[in-house]
């Protein structure tokens, strides 16, 4: 029996090119030039992120796989879930751990708003478990889901680490949406990266062999290929730093030299100083009692709270 993929499209390919321009649009004719974390992820993009991920320096990925594969059988039996839903579920090679724990699972539902990774990764789990459903959403996970009727419980995961990339009121918007998207029952399983050493932090975010420099630059190869700019990405530095205050992780691209870049599709043009900095990305670095009372301003129980051997890295499992 072969069962096939079902896709939806609950984000059209048009609002997508509408939103990366408004994006740069506003991101760089503000005064702090600033770009959204999510324009990183086309097909090098995520290629490259696959690639830290097996960074000796990026110790997120094996902190969270440590937790998930220490601790499948605890989630399991907490949720007892029949659906899991996983948000931001790029190449789904963390979720095999969960749904080898999860016995009774029925049907699993990835939220990407990559197509690509979506199809490639949600055909290989059909092949690999015969009787589970594959439903993948094409969705931004910033975005209200109206998911497929699917039997409950449900178990929502956001892993990775990826809340880190909003801010603290994107954040609450996003926990409320989810807490809007469980039912008695359901539950939430969410990884988060802690606080720790800044020399440990800023080596996963500039690693030796310069992986995480030609991430952060790519974004601008996105801008040049989807909006016809003429960014020069060797024209700009890889910067990682610690924001003290904020507790998180800040990347940014800093202008070797004063320069101009044209993007055509925006009429615009726009100039950096000598030594200008462009952020592209925060990613917060969180402790137990931040994530509890986030959870619980958006309605959420914090039920367990799970880390790594060496305390790096959290998984938090919540319901309503
Ligand atoms: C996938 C968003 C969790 O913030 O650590 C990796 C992305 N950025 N190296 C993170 C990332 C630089 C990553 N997240």
């Amino acid at each position: 029996m072969t069962t096939a993929l079902a896709v939806s499209r609950l984000l059209p390919a048009a609002d997508t090119a509408d939103a990366l321009r408004t994006d740069v649009l506003a991101g760089l004719t503000r005064h702090s030039k600033q770009l959204p974390p999510k324009w990183f992820y086309d097909a090098r993009g995520s290629e490259l992120f696959e690639e830290i991920t097996r960074l000796a320096e990026y110790y997120p990925t094996r902190a969270e796989r440590e937790i998930l594969v220490a601790r499948a059988g605890e989630i399991a039996a907490a949720t007892r879930a029949r659906t899991l839903v996983e948000l931001g579920s790029g190449s789904s090679e963390k979720t095999r751990h969960l749904i080898d724990a999860l016995g009774g699972l029925e049907s699993y539902i990835p939220v990407d708003v990559s197509e690509s990774a979506l199809v490639q990764a949600g055909m290989a789990l059909l092949a690999e478990y015969p009787g589970l459903s594959v439903h993948a959403l094409i969705a931004d996970f910033h975005q209200r889901l109206a998911l497929p009727a699917t039997p409950g419980p449900r178990l929502v995961a956001f892993l990775g680490g990826t809340i880190g990339n909003l801010l603290p009121d994107e954040r609450a918007a996003f926990l409320r949406d989810v807490r809007d998207l469980l039912g008695p029952g359901d539950a939430l399983l969410l990884g988060t990266d802690l606080v720790k050493d800044v020399d440990v932090l800023i080596a996963a975010y500039d690693d030796a062999s310069g992986v995480t420099a030609e991430f952060n630059k790519n974004v601008l190869e996105v801008i040049n290929r989807e909006l016809g700019a003429d960014f020069d990405p060797g024209a700009f530095d890889h910067v990682a730093c610690w924001d003290a205050a904020n507790e998180w992780m800040e990347m940014r691209l800093r202008a070797r030299a004063e320069l101009t870049v044209k993007i055509p599709e925006l009429d615009l043009v726009v100039s950096f100083d000598a030594g200008e900095e462009l952020r592209t990305e925060i990613s917060v670095k969180f402790r137990q009692a931040g994530v509890r009372a986030e959870l619980a301003a958006a309605g959420l129980e914090q039920r367990h709270w799970w880390t790594d051997a060496a305390g790096r890295y959290a998984v938090s499992l919540a319901v309503r």
